[in-house]
């Protein structure tokens, strides 16, 4: 069983399909073991895409993903990081998978719906950005 954290972005908490995205993670056999509703500071979205602060849309992701609320989820399954990225699909809605999350749900390369660790090590260190240990009820 692996741990891993997954965001539902401002786009698709403002299209309403919220339940859906967390519906099919839990047909999918991933189990939501933690979840909150908030809204991230340009400077706490920063910090969680520190990664990515030298690349050219650095900026505009900050702003997007501080534009409105976003629901962060601990996900538990088996295999559960690469089951998540694989439920997600591609980073571009375009290119994402038919039947994945970014291609029902996404709207752009940018504005893709959710966010899921891409390793396990990743997956640790961004749980603990989101969640004490006593909120993740595993
Ligand atoms: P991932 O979310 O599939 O792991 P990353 O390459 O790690 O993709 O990029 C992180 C996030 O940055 C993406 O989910 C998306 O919101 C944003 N992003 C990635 N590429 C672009 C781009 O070319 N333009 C604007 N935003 C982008
Ligand atoms: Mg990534």
């Amino acid at each position: 069983m692996e741990k891993t954290l997954s965001l539902i972005k401002p786009d698709a908490t403002s299209k309403q399909v919220m339940g859906k995205i967390i519906a099919r993670f839990e047909q999918e056999g991933l189990s939501v073991v933690a979840m909150k509703m908030l809204r991230l500071s340009k400077e706490r979205a920063a910090e969680f895409y520190a990664i990515h602060s030298h690349l050219p849309f650095f900026g505009e992701l900050v702003s997007f993903m501080s534009s409105g609320p976003i629901i962060a989820l601990v996900l538990q399954g088996a295999d559960g990081v690469k089951r998540n990225r694989e439920i997600m699909g591609a980073t571009d809605p375009k290119k994402a998978e038919e039947g994945s999350l970014r291609k029902l749900y996404g709207t752009n390369v940018g504005e893709n719906a959710v966010h899921g660790s891409d390793s396990l090590e990743n997956a640790k260190k961004e749980i603990a950005f989101f969640f004490d240990l006593s909120e993740i009820y595993a």
